[in-house]
C-alpha cells in the first residue's frame, strides 16, 4: 500500500522536527530540512501553506491521470489489431493506478479523496489542460503516447526528487510507467509512417493539432505563474516551465525527424548562441480559455467522470458493506478467542 509511509521508524529528523512545541521553532527546522535538500514525511510538522500547495498540486496531478484515461479510452474498442488493443488497455489501466497512488498521497496529507474527487466534479479543481482536447482519429492516440506521455516524462522526473517523500516516491514508479508509455506511442506512429500515404497524413494531421497544446501542459510563462517561486523554493519543483519546456522542444524535434513528420511551427530553428531551440510564442489565451473551463472537451470530460462516479455508487457500498462484515467477524473472533 502506497501509505506505507505514514510511519517510518528510526525517520532519523522526525524527532528532530516534532519535537519543539514552538512553532517559530519548527518553523526553523523546517527550512533547515529545507536547505539541506531533505525530505518531508506525512508525521512531520510543514507549514499550513506547503501542506495546501501540496494537496493542490499532487490532487489536480491525480484528476490529470483519471481524466486523461478518457481521450485514450475512446479507442479501446477501436484500435487497429489485437496487440494495439492490448498495449492500449495496460496503458489506459496504468493511468488509473497512478491516480489512486497520487490520491493516497494526497491522503497522507489529511486531505479527504471525497472532498478532492467533489472538487473535480463541481470543476473547482483543476486538471491539466491537455485532456480537454479530442482525439479524433487512431493517430491521435500514438501522438498522446509520444507527445503527450513524453511531455509528462519531461515534467516528472524533477518531481522524483520533490521534498515531500510519499510525492516523490509515487512518481518514481509512475516515471517508469510513463517511459513505457512513451515508446509504445512512437512505435505506434512508426508503424503508420511505415504504411499508406494516408496513413501518414493521418500521422501529420493529429502531430498539427497537437503540437501547441502539448508545450501548454508545462504551465503558463515562468513570468505569469504564480506557483513557482514558493514551490521551487520548498524544492516541489526543482526545473521551471519554461526551462522545462525549452528542453522537452530540444528532445523532440530529432525524435521528429527520425518518425518523418514536420512539426508545425514556422518559427521552430536551432539557435546556436543559446545552443537550443527557439519556437515561437504559444496562444496563451487559448490556454486560460481551456484550463477555465472552455476548452474543445471540457463540458464532455467532466460529465463523463461525474456518470462514472455515479455508476460506481454500488460497488463503493458494497466494499463498505464488506468491509463492515469482515471487522465485525474480526471483532467476534477476538471476543471468542478472550
Ligand atoms: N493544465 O503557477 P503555475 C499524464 C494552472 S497526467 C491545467 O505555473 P504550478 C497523463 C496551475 O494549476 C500528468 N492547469 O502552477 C495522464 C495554476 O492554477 P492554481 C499531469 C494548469 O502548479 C493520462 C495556474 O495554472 N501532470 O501525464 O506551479 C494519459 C498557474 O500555473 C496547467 C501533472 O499534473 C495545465 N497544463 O505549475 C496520458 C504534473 N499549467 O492551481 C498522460 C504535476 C498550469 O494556482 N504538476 N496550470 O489554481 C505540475 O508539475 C505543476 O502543477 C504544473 C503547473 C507544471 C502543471
Amino acid at each position: 500500500m502506497y501509505t506505507q509511509s505514514l510511519d517510518v521508524p528510526g525517520h532519523a529528523d522526525s524527532a528532530q522536527i516534532a519535537a519543539p512545541q514552538d512553532d517559530e521553532v519548527r518553523q526553523a527546522a523546517f527550512d533547515a530540512r529545507m536547505s539541506a535538500d531533505g525530505k518531508i514525511e506525512p508525521q512531520d510538522w510543514m507549514p499550513a501553506a506547503y501542506r495546501k500547495t501540496l494537496v493542490r498540486q499532487i490532487s489536480q496531478h491525480a484528476h490529470s491521470e483519471i481524466v486523461g484515461m478518457l481521450p485514450e479510452g475512446n479507442w479501446i474498442s477501436r484500435a487497429p489489431s489485437l496487440k494495439r488493443k492490448a498495449i492500449l488497455l495496460a496503458k489506459v489501466q496504468d493511468e488509473g493506478g497512478h491516480g489512486l497512488y497520487l490520491y493516497s498521497a494526497a491522503e497522507t496529507l489529511d486531505a479527504s479523496r471525497d472532498d478532492l474527487v467533489d472538487a473535480l466534479h463541481s470543476g473547482k479543481a483543476k486538471y491539466s489542460s491537455i485532456f480537454n482536447y479530442p482525439t479524433l482519429t487512431w493517430a491521435d492516440v500514438g501522438v498522446i503516447g509520444w507527445l503527450v506521455d513524453g511531455a509528462a516524462i519531461m515534467n516528472q522526473i524533477p518531481l522524483c526528487r520533490c521534498s515531500y517523500g510519499p510525492y516523490a516516491r509515487a512518481m518514481i514508479r509512475i516515471c517508469k510507467e510513463e517511459s513505457f508509455h512513451q515508446r509504445q506511442g512512437f512505435d505506434a506512429l512508426l508503424a503508420m509512417m511505415r504504411g499508406t500515404d494516408a496513413q501518414r497524413a493521418m500521422v501529420q494531421d493529429a502531430v498539427d493539432r497537437w503540437w501547441f497544446p502539448v508545450l501548454m501542459m508545462f504551465g503558463p510563462p515562468d513570468a505569469a505563474s504564480t506557483n513557482s517561486a514558493q514551490t521551487m523554493a520548498w524544492g516541489i519543483k526543482r526545473i521551471s516551465n519554461d526551462d522545462l519546456r525549452q528542453k522537452f522542444v530540444d528532445a523532440t524535434v530529432e525524435q521528429a525527424r527520425v518518425l518523418g513528420v514536420t512539426l508545425p511551427d514556422p518559427g521552430l530553428q536551432w539557435n546556436a548562441e543559446r545552443a537550443h531551440y527557439d519556437y515561437s510564442p504559444l496562444d496563451w489565451d487559448e490556454f486560460w480559455r481551456v484550463i477555465n473551463g472552455d476548452g474543445p472537451c471540457n463540458r464532455e470530460r467532466l460529465a463523463t467522470r461525474v456518470k462514472a462516479h455515479e455508476d460506481g455508487v454500488w460497488v463503493r457500498e458494497a466494499a463498505l458493506a464488506h468491509a463492515a462484515k469482515q471487522a465485525e467477524r474480526e471483532a467476534g473472533e477476538r471476543r471468542a478467542a478472550a
